[in-house]
């Protein structure tokens, strides 16, 4: 049997001015961990095909697209956060990718600058730009960042110095006056992206994007409804893989590719075929993003037979569970839509943030999960102690709850294993 492996570009790499022998070390490691993880599952649905292709190509054929955006002047703009509004960037003919954040690999290159007691995700990310292992991050014209957390808004002062790094400042409250400064910084964003791109951005554009937005929204939340029928038709780490490539992948292709898997999910449905055992206990995910290729809880409660319908994620419902009003039509109402719908997203950083608190036990009931796991990165302050609250919001819903906080490394998979298998036991009891 032929292996998986992600396909190797050096000359492209060098062009990029990356450490390519480093890099190609990484590259075999992750295929296999991703043959491991996903190819030995049974019974996935045949549409997993086009997404198991973008993570072979995921160093190659998607940067190509990249270089090619850029060689004809469209920018191409890097992001770690959700509050990015990528309709601008689309409308400007530009590439918004998600860069790469979820990996042990590069943390030890942020340690040797950053402080080690901060989020492993922020240490990912720079460490990714520091150790020059991430072509996406070469590939960029400008990283965008934002004020969310102490450790983005501080780590972006120090990663400028490498590639620039354009910081939109995200409000912490969301009072009226809140709101018209983040109204001001959408239209800065709009006008830095203009100069990028060196043109300027019309209604009809924007109008276009929007659309394109929305479009791939519905597809990710017609997934999720899917993955929520009893049995799930697919496994939750095939979900959650999907949500991490739509940071990546062009997004009119990603949208009829998700549509096409819909489609053999509810031929599943009808034919009662389903991923895991018919009657495997249902759990829910909340909390911080999983950044590709962090699949460690899905591998350890999937790993124990139980199934993972939902993630309340960045990198999951909190990117796609609002569209953009598309009614709307001129330059201001449309951007005044934006701020509305981003603003509708409830990051941990904001206070205070009951919105997100009823948002979970919405979508445990929603999802029909049995328990909800609530994992948060180490050292992410808000999720950490927002934690408190969704535990008490459990408690009084009569939800069976683990609250685990956990990193990248493998150190603490023995315990978080002996952890999930008590909580997926104590709900069968
Ligand atoms: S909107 S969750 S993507 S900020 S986990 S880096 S918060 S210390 S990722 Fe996030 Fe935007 Fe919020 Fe979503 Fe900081 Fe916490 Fe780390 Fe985090």
């Amino acid at each position: 049997m032929s292996h998986f492996e992600i396909k190797a570009y050096p000359e492209m790499w060098q062009s990029l001015d990356m450490d390519v022998e480093r890099f190609d070390k990484a590259r075999l490691m992750l295929g296999e961990a991703y043959e491991k993880t996903y190819l030995s599952q049974k019974n996935r649905p045949k549409s997993m095909a086009y997404f198991d292709n973008m993570i072979a190509e995921l160093h190659g054929a998607r940067i190509k697209e990249l270089l090619e955006a850029k060689a004809e002047g469209r920018p191409v703009i890097g992001t770690f956060c959700v509050y990015i509004p990528e309709e601008i960037v689309l409308a400007a003919g530009g590439i918004c990718v998600g860069l790469c954040g979820g990996s042990q690999g590069s943390v030890p290159d942020a340690e040797k600058i950053l402080p080690r007691n901060i989020c492993p995700m922020v240490k990912s990310a720079f460490g990714f730009k520091a150790g020059r292992i991430c072509p996406y991050f070469q590939a960029v014209d400008f990283v965008y960042g934002e004020t969310t957390c102490d450790a983005k808004k501080k780590t972006w002062e120090i990663l400028d110095k490498m590639v620039p790094t354009y910081v939109m400042e995200i409000p912490q409250c969301k009072n009226p006056r809140d709101i018209v400064l983040w109204n001001e910084e959408v239209k800065d964003f709009k006008a830095k992206v203009e100069e990028v791109a060196g043109k300027s951005i019309s209604e009809s554009d924007l109008a276009a994007a929007i659309k394109i937005m929305n479009n791939k929204r519905q597809a990710l939340q017609r997934l999720n409804g899917l993955r929520h029928h009893m049995p799930s038709p697919i496994s939750g780490k095939d979900g959650l893989l999907i949500e991490q490539i739509a940071f990546y992948d062009e997004p009119v292709r990603f949208s009829q590719k998700v549509n096409e898997l819909c489609d053999e999910l509810v031929d599943r449905i009808n034919q009662e075929v389903a991923v895991p055992a018919q009657n495997a206990t249902r759990i829910m995910v909340a909390g911080t993003p999983m950044a590709l290729p962090n699949w460690k809880i899905h591998n350890l409660v999937e790993g124990a037979g139980a199934v993972i319908v939902n993630e309340e994620s960045c990198i999951g419902t909190r990117y796609f569970k609002d569209l953009i009003d598309e009614s709307v039509s001129t330059m201001d109402e449309m951007l005044a839509a934006l701020t509305d719908r981003y603003k509708e997203i409830d990051c941990s950083c904001f206070t205070p943030n009951d919105e997100r608190i009823s948002q979970v036990i919405k979508e445990y009931r929603d999802s029909g999960a049995q328990g909800i796991i609530n994992y948060s990165l180490q050292f992410c302050h808000t999720y950490n102690i927002e934690e408190i609250r969704i535990r008490e919001a459990c408690e009084k819903e009569g939800i069976p709850y683990i609250f685990i906080e956990s990193d990248y490394s493998l150190e603490d998979m023995g315990q978080l294993q002996t952890r999930i298998e008590a909580f997926l036991e104590q709900i069968g009891d």
